[in-house]
């Protein structure tokens, strides 16, 4: 009997993976992404780094919510590497996530990956292999909805990042070097994230594969109403995003819509996205993000006036300053609010006293904490920060629920920044069978241990590789 419910299941997942559904749902072209070694230019100059097709950020990947994404994986790197769908409900099979739903594709291999996109909204794409992340390996994957129901003129993705390849050597130097000391660099503070605030100062801050001496420009009209799509795909970085003369109002957080909310400044953590609408004024304005506690920023124009001057990378920014969206302000709308959760867990963050191992309920990602869910049930994870670092927490396959109150309100999220000592609620409903990754998004605490797990039924032990 438990045999046979366990086999339907299965086949559900199956044919959800399988066969595209929804309005005008055509067959999908296969969407080539080869994960090669390129010189690319970031503006300010030329380096030598690891990319999708030699282009940074990777190809914008649009698919259709209830259509399916077909990507063929062709590993031309010197290393192993996967791709990871961040923030996609997809079949556990096509996560991406090494030593847990596939092996990763060896140099000179190829994976196919196809998966039904289910939700519409802003998402991501990238490796999840070592440091190959803080590289140029990651690209927008945006989830269009054949019923849209916002209203706008023109939209615009905005991918933020942190640079140091081929600048100060590779991640991977990077992560050697801060294994090699107990210290945290004390100047890289910040009062809003709690304390110190990141791992490295990274050479440069990128808004769509481009420094700030030599912006990319986003073209528009006076008048119109624009989406800008927010990704933060960086590996250290915070970003306090504003856009000079303008507020933002904030429509969707990590894909879900919410509430709408109009604030000045937003601040986005790794592996988040934002998506915010915008009627646009008549000149050229100054689209900021502050590198939260380093000192530097991303910077963009985005211009509706030919005649108006470019506004200078270092402008001064009243909006950043001004009205900041917090968790507590946003609201899912009712159809995506989770039912009451029937138990709680609580995951417990810490550093241990080398000051580079970062734990979750006291393990690392070499013996990871393995929380365990039933299929159909929803539970109440209560991330409890002990550890002297905010972290960003994404966990794979799922959109949980932040409770910021006791009431049905708080945003769909899949990434969700804690800061030192705090306790955050987040509800999980458990209608996704699999092993899925839950880990910080800074990628140095994740290579630092910061990396656990959340499966279905009895713990599975991982795949060797
Ligand atoms: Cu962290």
């Amino acid at each position: 009997m438990s045999r046979r419910l366990f086999v339907t299941g299965l086949f559900a997942t199956a044919a959800t993976a399988a066969l595209p559904v929804g309005v005008g749902a055509a067959r999908p072209r296969t969407q080539v992404l080869r994960a090669r070694p390129a010189k690319v230019s970031i503006g300010a100059r030329t380096v030598s780094t690891w990319t999708y097709d030699g282009r940074l950020p990777g190809t914008r990947i649009e698919a259709t919510a209830g259509g399916v994404v077909r990507a063929r994986l062709v590993n031309d790197l010197p290393a192993a590497t996967t791709v990871h769908w961040h923030g996609i409900r997809l079949d556990a099979r096509m996560d991406g996530a090494p030593g847990y739903t596939q092996k990763p594709v060896p140099p000179g291999g190829t994976f196919d990956y196809a998966f039904t996109t289910p939700d519409p909204g802003t998402y991501f794409y990238h490796s999840h292999v070592g440091m190959q992340n803080d590289r140029g390996l990651y690209g927008p994957l945006i989830v269009t909805d054949p019923h849209e129901p916002l209203g706008y003129d023109q939209e615009f993705t905005v991918v933020l990042d942190d640079w140091l390849d081929g600048v100060i050597g590779t991640p991977d130097d990077a992560l050697r070097r801060l294994n090699a000391s107990t210290a945290h660099d004390d100047t890289l503070r910040s009062d809003l994230l709690g304390g110190v605030t990141a791992e490295l100062r990274h050479p440069y801050y990128l808004v769509n594969g481009r420094a700030a001496e030599t912006p990319e420009v986003f073209e528009s009209k006076p008048g119109r109403l624009v989406r800008l799509r927010i990704i933060n795909a960086a590996a250290d970085t915070a970003f306090r995003v504003a856009l000079g003369g303008h507020r933002l109002t904030v429509t969707h957080t990590d894909g879900f819509p919410c509430a709408p909310l109009t604030v000045d400044t937003i601040l986005i953590g790794m592996g988040e996205r934002y998506d915010v609408l915008v009627r646009l004024g008549d000149g050229a304005f100054p689209l900021v993000a502050e590198a939260e506690g380093k000192g530097a920023r991303a910077f963009a124009i985005v211009r509706t006036s030919r005649k108006a001057g470019a506004p200078r990378s270092g402008v001064r920014l009243s909006e950043l300053s001004g009205r900041r969206l917090a968790y507590a302000d946003l609201n899912a709308r009712q159809a995506d609010r989770l039912p009451r959760p029937s138990r709680s867990v609580t995951v417990t963050l810490g550093m241990r006293p080398s000051g580079n191992e970062w734990t979750m309920n006291d393990r690392l990602a070499a013996d990871p904490m393995r929380l365990r869910v039933e299929r159909g049930e929803t539970i109440r994870i209560v991330l409890d920060n002990q550890s002297p670092m905010w972290h960003p927490m994404h966990l794979h396959g799922h959109t949980f629920q932040v409770r910021t109150s006791s009431g049905p309100q708080g945003p769909r999220k899949d990434t969700v920044n804690v800061l030192p000592r705090e306790r955050l609620n987040i509800d999980v409903h458990a209608d996704n069978p699999g092993e899925w990754m839950f880990h910080c998004h800074n990628l140095y605490h994740q290579e630092q241990g910061m990396m656990g797990t959340l499966g279905y039924g009895p713990a599975k032990r991982m795949m060797k590789h």
